[in-house]
């Protein structure tokens, strides 16, 4: 049973691409993962904020799921980025109703250190006895009834780190699960200065 259960988590799968600075064009086209959508299922769903604060440069959370994109390289109104000098912060993404979620995919431009992804991903659909929808900074979402699903790291190993980035978390069984929230846990991709918090320009689900 417990080899079952390492098998199981093992078929979640992320998918990473970049657009070098040179190539990242408004059209946000990748090799390996589709463009962003303007009617997929986060298009209708809620977003809520759980712990830490946007930057007074960045646009609202909505913007996540707007279906726009933005047009240049640092564009900050077109992104959605938590505020200079902290470490990040966390958001929940409701459907309203429990979906089957085939994946789950982040796009993100900039020409330096804020174009980098770096989060985790929980998921949730309400069954869970001990769910907490609001877990802040410093407790588990684990521990609180979610699910954890991934984590994305699209920082380079070495050169530049701007550029266009987009993520896909999917499940080699083709769904990642039936469910109502997903929980996005996001962190600054680097300490050297205090703009590390990711430029988000978009994110998608898309349901079975
Ligand atoms: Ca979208
Ligand atoms: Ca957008």
């Amino acid at each position: 049973m417990a080899l079952l259960i390492v098998l199981l988590l093992l078929d979640v799968r992320v998918t990473l691409d970049h657009n070098p600075n040179n190539l990242a064009k408004p059209d946000f086209k990748f090799k390996n993962i589709p463009s962003p959508s303007k009617n997929d299922a986060a298009t209708q769903a809620k977003l809520t904020m759980i712990d830490g604060e946007l930057d007074q440069n960045s646009a609202e959370l909505s913007a996540l799921i707007d279906g726009r994109l933005p047009h240049d390289e640092d564009e900050p109104s077109g992104n959605v980025f938590f505020n200079s000098g902290t470490s990040g912060g966390r958001f929940r993404m409701d459907f309203g109703s429990p979906i089957d979620i085939v994946q789950v995919n982040t796009y993100s431009w900039h020409p330096g250190s804020r174009g980098p992804q770096l989060y985790k991903l929980y998921a949730a659909d309400r069954s869970e006895p001990n769910l907490n929808l609001d877990p802040k900074r410093g407790v588990d979402p684990a521990s609180c009834g979610w699910k954890f699903v991934a984590l994305v790291n699209t920082i380079p190993e070495r050169g530049e780190d701007g550029g266009q980035y987009a993520a896909s978390v999917s499940d080699t069984s083709g769904s990642l699960g039936k469910y109502r929230y997903l929980l996005f846990d996001c962190y600054v991709t680097e300490l050297y200065n205090n703009n590390g918090n990711t430029f988000y320009s978009e994110i998608d689900v898309i349901r079975k």
